[in-house]
């Protein structure tokens, strides 16, 4: 604790701190919540970077920077009042920068706190899910005109399918021995999917669908929604990076629609829920429609199914290799998620027709 107090202390910060905390549910950094002593003085929150995950966290830092300047320079030119709670504000160092490294290498940044802010893992109204389809069809809407050459790239290939299927076929060789048997019926059930998946890569390989800034998290907890229930803030700005619209817009539908948690160990509690399908893409396609080709929308539906295969791929993989990437919280963690992940996949599969109508409707 003491040392997340000296830590905390490099950036210009105001007020009294009274306590530093864990916070949240990142599967990735190490974050706290550093409260201080009176309503007047802002909160914020800490974090420690993973640096195995993210290699380059000056890069990440850059992106971050140039985005959250970008979005708030826009908000501000719009009026808004409540400009300072609808982006995240890095908190600079004495020295101006907006990250600090330890004497132990390790590596920290630090935001406002955005006060009495709800987050949820789990959809609970149309209204609310529409809220988050806004929220991230204005991100990306929000960022159309920042040039994709200023932003770095993180995580290379982060999103590509290839590489995913590359590393999880190199899992399916080396990884622990008995996890592959145990496996098995997963294992298959993915690779048999592999050749469907792989449309939409193909589809930015041969150009039909462009390059965007897009986030490449948009989990339902990475919006913060204000007490009214309206979409407020888009958070965990990492892996912002040049990507393709169906990496956010089908990385909602599988957190946003899920009846379960994500690794729900109950398969009977998850399923899709086609009215949030129906609310989600409305509240996006209301703020990023207009600036989508044809390809685009055309394969929103199918996008939902990708990124949902995906993520089944990667947490098979991080089993397989005995739980390297992801934090697990007990020893099966990672195979439950993926199980989950399958499962939902699977109730895609059933509802694709009916979202691919949908899409059409909204138009
Ligand atoms: C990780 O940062 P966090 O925990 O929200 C992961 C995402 C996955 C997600 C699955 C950098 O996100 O890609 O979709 O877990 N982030 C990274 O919950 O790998
Ligand atoms: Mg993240």
């Amino acid at each position: 604790m003491n040392q997340l107090f000296q830590i905390i202390n490099h950036f210009s910060i105001t007020g009294n701190i009274t306590d530093i905390k864990p916070f949240g549910s990142g599967h990735i950094h190490e974050t706290y919540r550093v409260v201080t002593e009176t309503d007047t003085a802002d909160d914020y929150v800490l974090q420690q970077i993973n640096t195995n995950v993210f290699r380059d966290p000056e890069a990440v830092m850059h992106n971050i920077g140039l985005v959250t300047e970008h979005i708030g320079k826009k908000l501000k030119a719009s009026g808004m009042s409540d400009a300072g709670r609808r982006v995240l504000t890095p908190v600079k160092l004495r020295d101006g920068q907006i990250m600090y490294r330890d004497h132990a290498n390790k590596v920290w940044r630090c935001f406002v706190f955005i006060t009495n802010p709800k987050t949820y893992d789990r959809a609970v109204s149309d209204e609310q899910v529409y809220e988050g389809g806004k929220a991230y069809g204005n991100f990306l809407w929000m960022l159309s005109d920042l040039p994709a050459s200023n932003i770095r790239e993180t995580i290379p290939g982060f999103h590509d399918l290839d590489l995913r299927l590359n590393q999880f076929e190199d899992a399916c060789r080396t990884g622990l021995k008995e996890r592959i048997t145990e496996t098995r019926h997963e294992i298959e059930l993915l690779s048999t999917r592999k050749d469907e998946m792989r449309t939409i890569l193909q589809l930015g390989k041969s150009g039909r669908i462009p390059v965007r800034i897009v986030h490449h998290d948009t989990k339902i907890n990475n919006v913060l929604f204000d007490i009214n229930g309206r979409g407020l803030c888009v958070i965990d700005l990492d892996t912002v990076m040049p990507g393709f619209v169906h990496d956010d817009f089908g990385d909602s539908i599988r957190t946003f629609t899920n009846t379960g948690e994500e690794d729900d160990a109950n398969l009977d509690n998850i399923s899709m829920n086609i009215t949030y399908f129906e609310a989600f893409a409305r509240g996006f396609l209301e703020q990023a429609g207009s600036m989508l080709n044809q390809v685009e929308k055309d394969y929103l539906a199918l996008s939902a199914r990708v990124m949902t295969y995906m993520q089944s791929l990667r947490f098979l993989t991080d089993y397989l290799n005995g739980d390297i990437y992801y934090r697990i919280h007990h020893p099966n963690h990672n195979l439950q998620r993926t199980r989950a992940q399958i499962k939902l996949m699977k109730c895609m599969e059933v509802s694709f027709d009916k979202m691919q109508r949908i899409i059409t409707s909204l138009g």
